[in-house]
């Protein structure tokens, strides 16, 4: 029994970045409910998978899963009118529920007009500074130089969404990491509940050092719609220097995404070049990789393939 909840608390903390609240896993696992929230706009890329990735490992556990999509949020961030997000709403839906996500789907709108919701989050506007505000969309949002009022109501209403949500998980990228630590800072005033907060990696853009894969940027990315040959050319020309290991996206895929999913990663070579490596673990290929023992084509051709056979599972079954 003990060994039980032992390796499903291992589990939950693989891979993270951060928890917040680590030593309440274990009291919210039995009946907790974990909430990750998605903008639903754009292609879902390699960097909403790590976040998929990691509400499996919940629902492995017996956690009840919420996906909050966030219509709201999509539309105050400025990326588009209500036809484009509601039809945008629909896909991902699907895509998710493709990714063998068995979760309670929520659009934002669902929730968000009721007048208890409005009221915390004008509570929340009471106390938060411009500044703070500001600086706590600094990885959301795209252009910083023009934000509107609507992207700074986002961040609020983002902290309300914990408490209307009833939610003992949140699950979310590093990137708003400063959304929800405002939370924590002035939740009291909405009875916020308590919460572990688990923030997963970011993957860097395929175009190499300072950028993330961003869906406003195609080529830094792969999505689940790419195809065999768009996944090969991608990564063919994915920014990976010989031994180097950092703000490497390739070995940043293999760590968050194909490590976790198939626990090996085989590097299949010619004999001449050495033959084929089964590598157990990603310290180790990380460590082949620093001293050269594997060149940056053999990666790239693994990655491709193993990236190919997890989307090719999701086009399926869409
Ligand atoms: C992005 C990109 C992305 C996710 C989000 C934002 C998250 C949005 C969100 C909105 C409301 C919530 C929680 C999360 O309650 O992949 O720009």
């Amino acid at each position: 029994m003990r060994r039980k909840i032992d390796e499903k608390i291992e589990l939950i903390k693989m891979n993270t970045e951060e928890i917040i609240n680590v030593q309440q896993i274990e009291n919210f696992m039995k009946k907790g409910v974990a909430y990750c929230g998605y903008e639903c706009s754009g292609d879902i890329h390699l960097g909403h998978l790590v976040t998929v990735m990691k509400l499996l490992d919940l629902q492995k556990a017996g956690i009840k899963i919420k996906i909050l999509l966030a219509d709201w949020h999509t539309w105050l961030n400025q990326k588009g009118d209500w036809g484009f997000v509601n039809s945008q709403v629909k896909q991902w839906e699907k895509a998710f529920k493709a990714m063998g996500l068995k979760a309670e789907f929520i659009k934002g709108t669902d929730f968000q007009r009721k007048p208890e919701y409005m009221e915390n989050v004008l509570k929340l506007a009471l106390k938060t500074t411009l500044q703070r505000g500001i600086r706590s969309i600094q990885q959301v949002v795209r252009n910083t130089e023009n934000t509107r009022i609507s992207q700074i109501i986002y961040p609020l209403m983002q902290i309300a969404d914990v408490h209307a949500l009833g939610t003992n998980f949140v699950v979310a990228g590093t990137d708003q990491r400063k959304i929800y630590m405002l939370g924590l800072d002035i939740g009291k005033e909405i009875d916020l509940p308590e919460a572990v907060y688990l923030y997963t990696p970011i993957i860097p853009s395929l175009k190499g050092p300072g950028g993330k894969m961003s869906s406003s940027v195609p080529e830094s990315l792969i999505s689940i719609k790419d195809k065999k040959e768009d996944i090969e050319k991608k990564i063919g020309r994915a920014y990976c220097k010989v031994g180097d290991v950092t703000n490497n996206p390739l070995l940043s895929i293999a760590k968050t995404i194909i490590f976790p999913q198939f626990g090996e990663l085989k590097i299949k070579r010619e004999k001449r070049y050495g033959g084929d490596i089964l590598i157990e673990d990603y310290p180790k290929l990380e460590k082949m990789f620093e001293s050269e023992k594997i060149h940056p084509s053999d990666l790239k051709n693994a990655i491709s393939r193993y990236l190919e056979e997890i989307i090719s599972l999701i086009r399926k079954n869409q």
